[in-house]
């Protein structure tokens, strides 16, 4: 039986364990609320597309806020201070938009308008469409920062925000999982033929943008909506 010398630090750790959980919990809600925000904004620019242009320019759009475990991962692997400052400035994906577009020039455009809002801060911009990365990996990566209303005032959330056509969405998660199961060390005889399949991807993308351009002519046009 164990005596309630032996239970107190139990009883202890378990209410330090609670109140941990209830601090990443309220620290991750932040980045969940940025991340509505941004949807948010997605959609009434897809509406407005919709409605005012009868064009889609989004195909669809996924997002999530990064586990508890893969942004402790993320913490040790970069050797940042595990307080929740620190976190706060030196890791700017966990709340996280992908914004599928048909064509690359809709990923601009929308990339364009997104980031040309008054509440919205552009912090970094890395343009992997023009300068693909050397596996072949293409996409359009902003980090925005938006403002969050919460009782206590305004917080300015980090999220990022990945734009990028049907081709090169289906080839990053398919590599994404070949990445996963040779963790990381993929042969590199499957290292060419992903490069391979990203310039095929590549190629496609420009031929479908081509056609759509022969068949509607650059399209949409509208005040906000210039292409
Ligand atoms: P998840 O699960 O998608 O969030 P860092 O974020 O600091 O580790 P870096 O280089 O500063 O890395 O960021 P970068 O280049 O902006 O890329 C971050 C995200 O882009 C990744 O998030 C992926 O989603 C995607 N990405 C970048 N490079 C590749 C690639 O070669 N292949 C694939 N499939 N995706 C890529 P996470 O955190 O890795 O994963």
């Amino acid at each position: 039986m164990p005596t309630p010398l032996d239970e107190e630090p139990i009883a202890l750790s378990i209410a330090e364990l609670h109140a941990a959980r209830d601090q990443i919990q309220r620290f991750l809600l932040e980045y969940r609320f940025g991340m509505q925000e941004v949807e948010t904004k997605l959609s009434i620019l897809r509406e407005e597309f919709l409605t005012m242009h009868d064009y889609n320019p989004i195909e669809h759009v996924t997002s999530r806020v990064k586990s508890p475990d893969s942004l402790v991962e993320k913490v040790a692997r970069k050797g940042i201070d595990p307080d929740f400052d620190s976190i706060r400035r030196h890791i700017t994906d966990i709340a996280g938009v992908r914004v599928t577009c048909s064509f690359t020039a809709d990923a601009y455009r929308l990339f364009d308008l997104l980031t040309a809002q008054s509440d919205i801060t552009l912090r970094t911009v890395k343009d992997y469409i023009a300068d693909p990365k050397p596996n072949g990996y293409k996409s359009l990566h902003a980090i925005v920062e938006v403002p969050v209303f919460l009782s206590t005032g305004p917080v300015p959330i980090p999220v990022e925000v990945q734009f990028r056509t049907i081709a090169m969405d289906f080839w990053a998660s398919l590599e994404h999982k070949i990445h996963y199961k040779y963790a990381g060390a993929v042969p590199s005889e499957l290292v060419d033929s992903l490069k391979d399949a990203a310039d095929t991807a590549a190629e496609l993308d420009d031929r479908m943008e081509r056609l759509h351009r022969e068949l509607h002519g650059p399209k949409p046009t509208g005040p906000a909506l210039q292409v």
